[in-house]
């Protein structure tokens, strides 16, 4: 794997319309990153295997979307101590809502930084802005970014 600050990890390939934003806003910063399809419950250890290899490549940060019963954030966490952010997905019969419980409500220890139902930009925003601690560029970036939100649209 060649090197990558960010993994970005989803259940299915259905997923990857909503964590195409990830990946722009990614790409916008010139932050270095890989995306993987790897299932929780339909290919644990590959999930696994892929955790351990990004950490190799220089991982300092996981992205991990999944949707209906999503546990792919809280099993990538507990095989990494770094930060890892869990996008719910909205997809299936609770649109939703069952992902943002299954991902925002760890038990204490493993911790799972949680962004909004199909938060995807957000999430690569966090996951920036968690770079951002030990990238000066990034800093700048991320407050130019600021200071252009602030400017009245009209
Ligand atoms: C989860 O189940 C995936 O993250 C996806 O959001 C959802 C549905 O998966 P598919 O049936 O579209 O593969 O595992």
């Amino acid at each position: 794997m060649k090197h990558i600050d960010v993994l970005i990890l989803m259940g299915s390939k259905s997923d990857l319309p909503t964590m195409q934003k990830t990946e722009a806003e990614l790409t916008a910063y010139g932050v270095p990153y890989l995306t993987l399809i790897r299932s929780a419950h339909r290919m644990p250890e590959a999930t696994i295997t892929a955790v351990k290899e990004a950490e190799e490549a220089g991982c300092k940060v996981f992205v991990c979307a999944a949707g209906m019963a999503a546990h792919l954030a809280g099993v990538v966490a507990s095989k990494t101590i770094c930060p890892v952010i869990g996008v719910p997905i909205a997809s299936g019969t609770l649109a939703g809502q069952d992902a943002l419980h299954a991902t925002v409500m760890m038990p204490p220890g493993i911790p799972v930084a949680t962004v909004a139902i199909n938060g995807a930009k957000n999430a690569a925003l966090l996951a920036i802005q968690i770079l951002a601690t030990q990238d000066e560029t990034l800093r700048e970036k991320l407050q130019q970014y600021r200071i252009q939100q602030a400017k009245p649209v009209d």
